[in-house]
C-alpha cells in the first residue's frame, strides 16, 4: 500500500484507490472494478465530491421504502465490499434489511471470500451463497438466493449495471440505486436513483435511518409518495452543469 500523506489535497481520493486496489489483491474486487471505480471518480468530480440536496431527498425516500419492506436486500459487489463493508453492515443493522452478495464477474471462491470479508466487518447471515435461483438474464448477475434478492420486495443496488436493474423492475421489485452517473441505465430505470458516492449516500442513510425508524408508516409513505425520480436526476445533471461552469469561471474561463 503506498503511504499518502495526511496533508495531500487529494487524500479522500487517493485513500479511497488505495482501498480498492486492496480489494483486488484480496481477491473480492474484480480488475473491472477498477475501471468503475474511475468512472465513479470522475462522475464525483463533476458533482463536486458533495451529497446534492436532492440526492439527500433520495437517500430519504430509499429509507422509507426500506423501513416499510418485508424483505428489504442490501445487494453486495465486489466494489462496496472493498470501500464500504462496515458501512453496508450499518445500514444493514439499522433498517433490518438482509446483506447478499451478488456479482457481475461472478465465481464462487469470490462470493465465498465477501461473504467472509463482511462477517469481518461484523455482518451476521449474509446470504448469496446458496444462488439457487435464477433471474431471467444471459449473465451471472441473473444468480441469486431464493429468500433474498429473488423474493425481495426491495431492493438497493449500490454501483449495479443496467440489466439486472431494469429485471428487477420489471419483476415488480422497489429498486434503489447509488450511481454518481445520473444518465446510466441504472439510474433512469430506478425507482430512486441515489446520484452520490456510495460512501456519501450510506453514510447518510445511517443517520437518516436514526431518525425515521421511529416514524409512523404513514409518515414513511408521506415521504414515499411525495418523492419524484425524475426531478432527482434533472437537479443532478443541473448542478453538474452549474458546478463546471463555477469551476470554470473561477479559474478565468468563459463558460459559452
Ligand atoms: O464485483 P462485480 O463483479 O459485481 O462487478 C462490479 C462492477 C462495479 C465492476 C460492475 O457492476 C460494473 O461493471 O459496473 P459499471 O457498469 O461500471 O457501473 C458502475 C457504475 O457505478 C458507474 O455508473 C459508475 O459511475 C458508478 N460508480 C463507480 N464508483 C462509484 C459509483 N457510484 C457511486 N459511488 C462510487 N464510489
Amino acid at each position: 500500500m503506498t503511504e499518502i500523506p495526511k496533508d495531500h489535497p487529494r487524500y479522500e481520493s487517493l485513500i479511497t484507490r488505495e482501498r480498492i486496489v486492496e480489494g483486488v489483491n484480496l481477491g473480492i474486487t474484480s480488475r473491472q472494478g477498477l475501471v468503475a471505480q474511475g468512472r465513479g471518480e470522475a462522475f464525483d468530480y463533476i458533482i463536486g465530491e458533495k451529497t446534492i440536496e436532492s440526492a439527500a431527498v433520495a437517500e430519504r425516500a430509499a429509507l422509507a421504502h426500506i423501513l416499510l419492506a418485508e424483505n428489504p436486500i442490501i445487494s453486495v459487489n465486489g466494489n462496496t465490499a472493498a470501500l464500504v463493508p462496515e458501512l453496508m453492515v450499518s445500514l444493514a443493522d439499522a433498517t433490518g434489511a438482509r446483506l447478499e452478495v451478488n456479482l457481475f464477474h461472478r465465481s464462487d471462491a469470490r462470493v465465498h471470500k465477501i461473504i467472509e470479508h463482511l462477517k469481518a466487518h461484523g455482518a451476521g447471515l449474509v446470504l448469496g451463497g446458496k444462488a439457487e435461483k435464477r433471474l431471467d438474464l444471459s449473465h451471472d448477475r441473473a444468480i441469486v438466493d431464493g429468500d433474498g434478492i429473488f423474493s425481495a420486495d426491495v431492493v438497493l443496488v449500490p454501483l449495479e449495471d443496467g440489466d439486472r436493474c431494469q429485471k428487477l423492475v420489471e419483476m415488480g421489485k422497489t429498486v434503489i440505486a447509488i450511481d454518481l452517473n445520473p444518465l446510466s441505465r441504472t439510474s433512469l430505470t430506478s425507482t430512486v436513483s441515489i446520484v452520490d458516492n456510495v460512501s456519501r449516500a450510506l453514510t447518510n442513510m445511517i443517520q437518516f435511518a436514526e431518525d425515521m425508524k421511529g416514524g409512523t408508516k404513514d409518515s414513511l409513505q408521506a415521504v414515499i409518495d411525495a418523492y419524484d425520480n425524475d426531478r432527482v436526476i434533472s437537479d443532478a445533471l443541473y448542478l453538474m452543469q452549474e458546478h463546471l461552469k463555477n469551476k470554470a469561471e473561477e479559474k478565468g474561463i468563459t463558460w459559452i
